[in-house]
């Protein structure tokens, strides 16, 4: 027999669903806007359905009231379905609190509290205050778990879709509320943990598949971000291409369109070639290539004929007095000043390890491929000076394996050091998550 899943009516999943639905069309499009979607419900009917296009463009609200006017029914006395809490201050666009209000809307279903600090609960306060119905579909009450199902596997439409509407905007929420973008390290590698041959070979060490899946990752980032020696070893494009699956090679691949993610180079010494992809390509307006006070001054000159140059402090090694290196929690906030709310570091191992040991990245994206170089040589695509004990081991928690061909790839959130390892063991098999890249499976 089918389980009731909660008493609230059955309709209420599907419109917060179809709201969802709606709010992924805007995948990729919105930075540094969150991904939205609305639908407005009136007598059991849909009639209005909206989603954030754009930064600078009308929310999903506004889109759902335009869509029921534009099909001329009022919304007066309608339920509107939206993922996330509405916005209640001048931004690019005027508040939907006031267009919600002034529309007679008479129940409001919000996904998600808007983790904007000047949002933040303040947008339900205002049209609790005037009368509206307000419900946030996280807070209601749970419904009693199935027993047979208890773990990782237990949670409810209901919750999934709560989680979902939280999880949505991951680049967003932290951006929004430490102005630094949202962290994820990506490696692409052997069984063995190598990027890389001892003589350098690097290139396609994993099948067709995870490198799509790498496209998308790429294409879901506002930046894209590599080490020099990353640069001087591989003269990677680091653009966004949709790859024919087993093409084998980055020419048999296409350019995709906008928006396409800024390229950020780690470069203390400036010695960037100024004929490296990133340099010399058509793309080579959106690269930014960070060097220090150090970098001799021809270098930086002739770079900054070509692309973007930025001077960056340095901070002294810990094990190495001479070696400064580049202060990457400056970078991060110029960075997210700059409303890069989504970095996709990729490589090498140094630079990867300067992220993950050093506390800056949220996520990791590893692919694994069914190979193993070995070599004490080979490069890794997690050097750095490592951790020295077990204690300072970097936890990763929420744990999600995918196979991708004959691949596989690791997604998984970055713990601090000691705090959840207990957890994270026991998290192997988490429910499937929304996609890495946020993009719908039939997008
Ligand atoms: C909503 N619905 O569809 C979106 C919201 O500059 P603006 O006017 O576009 O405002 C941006 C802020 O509004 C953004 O930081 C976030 O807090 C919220 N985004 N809110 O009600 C939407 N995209
Ligand atoms: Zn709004």
């Amino acid at each position: 027999m089918k389980r009731r899943e909660y008493a609230m009516p059955d309709n209420e999943l599907h419109w917060m669903q179809m709201a969802l639905h709606l709010a992924r069309r805007g995948c990729g499009a919105t930075s540094p806007n969150p991904i939205v979607g609305a639908v407005l419900v009136k007598g059991g009917k849909i009639i209005g359905r909206g989603w954030h296009r754009r930064a600078g463009l009308p929310h999903a609200e506004i889109e759902a009231l335009n869509d029921a006017q534009k099909h001329r029914h009022s919304p007066r006395g309608a339920t509107l379905y939206v993922t996330l809490e509405p916005c209640c201050t001048h931004g690019r666009t005027p508040p939907c609190t006031e267009a919600i209000i002034a529309a007679g809307i008479k129940r409001v279903v919000a996904g998600t509290t808007d983790p904007n600090p000047k949002h933040a609960g303040k947008g339900f306060k205002i049209l609790r205050r005037v009368g509206i119905e307000v419900e946030r579909w996280g807070e209601r009450p749970r419904e009693p778990r199935n027993k047979s199902k208890r773990g990782s596997s237990g949670a409810s439409p209901h919750q999934k879709i709560a989680d979902e509407c939280a999880r949505l905007n991951e680049a967003f929420n932290h951006w929004i509320v430490h102005r630094t973008p949202f962290v994820t390290v990506k490696a692409a590698m052997t069984l063995d943990g190598k990027i890389a041959t001892a003589s350098g070979e690097s290139k396609w060490i994993t099948g067709g598949k995870a490198r799509t899946h790498g496209m998308k990752l790429r294409q879901g980032s506002d930046a894209i971000l590599a080490g020099i020696n990353t640069i001087l070893a591989d003269n990677p494009s680091l653009t966004v291409r949709v790859g024919t699956p087993n093409s084998g090679s980055a020419q048999a691949d296409q350019e995709i369109g906008a928006p396409r993610p800024r390229r950020i180079i780690l470069d203390s010494m400036a010695r960037t070639p100024l004929n490296a992809k990133v340099a010399s390509d058509e793309s080579a307006g959106l690269t930014t290539v960070v060097v220090s006070k150090r970098a001799p001054k021809n270098r930086v000159a002739a770079l900054a004929k070509r692309v973007k140059v930025i001077v960056a402090p340095t901070t002294k090694s810990k094990f190495k007095i001479q070696n400064s290196k580049l202060d990457l929690k400056w970078l991060l906030k110029k960075l997210g000043a700059e409303t890069v709310t989504s970095l996709l570091v990729e490589g090498g191992g140094e630079v990867n390890a300067s992220f993950l040991l050093g506390g800056l990245a949220q996520r990791v994206a590893l692919f694994y491929a069914p190979k193993i170089f070995g070599g004490r040589d080979a490069r890794k695509g997690v050097a750095g000076e490592g951790a020295k004990s077990l204690s300072e081991a970097v936890h990763l928690r929420e744990i999600e394996w995918q196979r991708l061909g004959e691949d596989l790839l690791l997604t998984a959130r970055v713990g601090t050091p000691n705090s959840c390892s207990a957890r994270a063991d026991r998290e192997i098999g988490v429910p499937a998550q929304t996609r890495l890249d946020g993009v719908p499976p039939h997008h």
